[in-house]
């Protein structure tokens, strides 16, 4: 029988090893299924398609190389024949880039509904590519239906829950340069975008994970969402946020993206005279040297533009519980100075324990790399005070994407290269 985890259920198919009984943690090896499925940028949502009993696995695909519409970038859906084994399903899937799949059936006809979340667009840094959510229908022709798209965000996790506790199931969707974004389901196929009336509306991150659980157990769900955290070049609170301008600024139809950050109460462009002049030539004549170039305090005197296109700003670096209380409002709460070593990829809520892993290595050079923590467990974490924190066994360099529990008392983490680990917790 299959288990409701999809890495159980991909371990046990694929018959990948035997159940370790020494090591803390031992590594896998190269699975092409969990390659395939897991690379970078890229989600996978196990759910019953053809309602015959097993798990059934979709992929979305991703790569910076492809532009829309490419054929690389068309999704996949496995079908498991119950015995293990999955043969593609030959269905037009939508084609995403990146982001984030989600299933549940939000329509009640029985059949797993999904939200295909897509995280950027080829060449267009910072714009929201658009973002799905579909009907499953395996009697029609068509097995998928779009029924909502918007571009809601550049798309990096999504979890469905029923977060008003109304019987119909909800969406949080995360990623960068967007709010904790709340979408109320309304019955049937409509969802509304309820983010500021939940408090939400000035959540805006860096955020990598989202994960819903009762956390301070009072019967309300909550919201726990990793973030880039605090071991970072850039700092950003409410009053002063990371902002990024998007528009045509030397107008040859690509857009260009510009960054500026609060530096110790001056805020000024990410990018240096030199890597801004060599993207805008325009901006030569006017930055003449280093000394007028600090001048720039802003996207005007930068650039010369007053109307821009789209303006994106980020308020939070910090990973973060959102505490839902009696007013149907999400308060933020940071997570404890261990969670913000780091990013954070992933979470695993296991009754009073809060599972989590993180580092990321991929950002610009400019920026410099978030290694300083792989994961570690918070326990009896209640929205204010915690009983204790542990590093996971993990090499401190190890950048974990996804981390699940396989059993009673092991946990896999699968890392953005081939490696993964298995972790047994010990027994007391
Ligand atoms: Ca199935
Ligand atoms: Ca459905
Ligand atoms: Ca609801
Ligand atoms: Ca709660």
């Amino acid at each position: 029988m299959i288990t409701s985890s999809l890495f159980a259920d991909v371990i046990q198919s694929s018959q990948i090893f035997s159940q370790n009984t020494n090591g803390v943690f031992t590594p896998i090896q190269n699975i092409s299924f969990i390659k395939d499925a897991f690379f970078e940028d890229v989600d996978a949502e196990a759910f019953d398609f053809d309602l015959d009993g097993d798990l059934d696995i979709y992929v979305s695909s991703g790569g910076n190389e492809y532009v829309d519409g490419d054929s690389s970038l068309m999704d996949r859906l496995y079908i498991n024949d119950g015995m293990g084994h999955f043969n593609k399903f030959p269905a037009n899937l939508p084609s995403t880039n990146g982001g984030s799949i989600s299933s549940s059936d939000f329509n009640n006809d029985g059949y797993s509904d999904l939200f295909i979340g897509s995280r950027s667009m080829p060449g267009g840094y910072g714009l929201s590519p658009i973002s799905v959510i579909v009907e499953s229908s395996p009697d029609s022709n068509s097995y998928f239906k779009v029924v909502a798209q918007a571009p809601i965000g550049m798309v990096t996790d999504s979890q469905f829950a029923d977060l008003n506790d109304d019987g119909i199931m909800d969406l949080v969707v995360v990623g960068d340069w967007m709010p904790v974004t709340i979408l109320i389901g309304q019955g049937g196929n409509q969802f509304l975008n309820e983010t500021s009336s939940f408090g939400l509306g000035q959540s805006s991150g860096f955020w990598n994970s989202v994960e819903i659980a009762d956390i301070d157990n009072d019967g309300k769900l909550d919201i726990l969402a990793g973030n880039s955290g605090e071991n970072h070049k850039w700092r950003a609170a409410t009053k002063t946020p990371i902002e990024i301008y998007l528009d045509d600024f030397d107008d040859n139809s690509s857009v260009d993206p510009i960054i500026f950050y609060d530096f110790f109460g001056t805020h000024v462009p990410f990018a240096s005279r030199d890597k801004l002049v060599h993207s805008l030539p325009y901006l030569k004549k006017k930055f003449i040297n280093f000394k007028d170039f600090t001048l720039a305090k802003n996207i005007v005197s930068l650039t010369g533009r007053k109307q821009i296109f789209e303006t994106k700003k980020v308020f939070e670096m910090r990973s973060m519980a959102f505490i839902q209380n009696e007013a149907k409002k999400f308060t933020p709460v940071p997570l404890p100075k261990e969670l913000q070593y780091s990013t954070i990829e992933d979470f695993y809520v296991d009754e009073n324990k809060i599972y989590y892993i993180g580092n990321y290595s991929g950002y610009v050079s400019e920026l410099g790399s978030s290694l300083s923590n792989a994961g570690g467990v918070l326990e009896g974490f209640d929205g204010h005070d915690y009983i204790s924190h542990h590093f996971l066994p993990l090499p401190i360099n190890f950048e974990g994407r996804h981390i699940d529990k396989v059993n009673n008392d092991t946990f896999i983490v699968v890392g953005n290269s081939n490696e993964s680990y298995l972790l047994k917790t010990k027994s007391k």
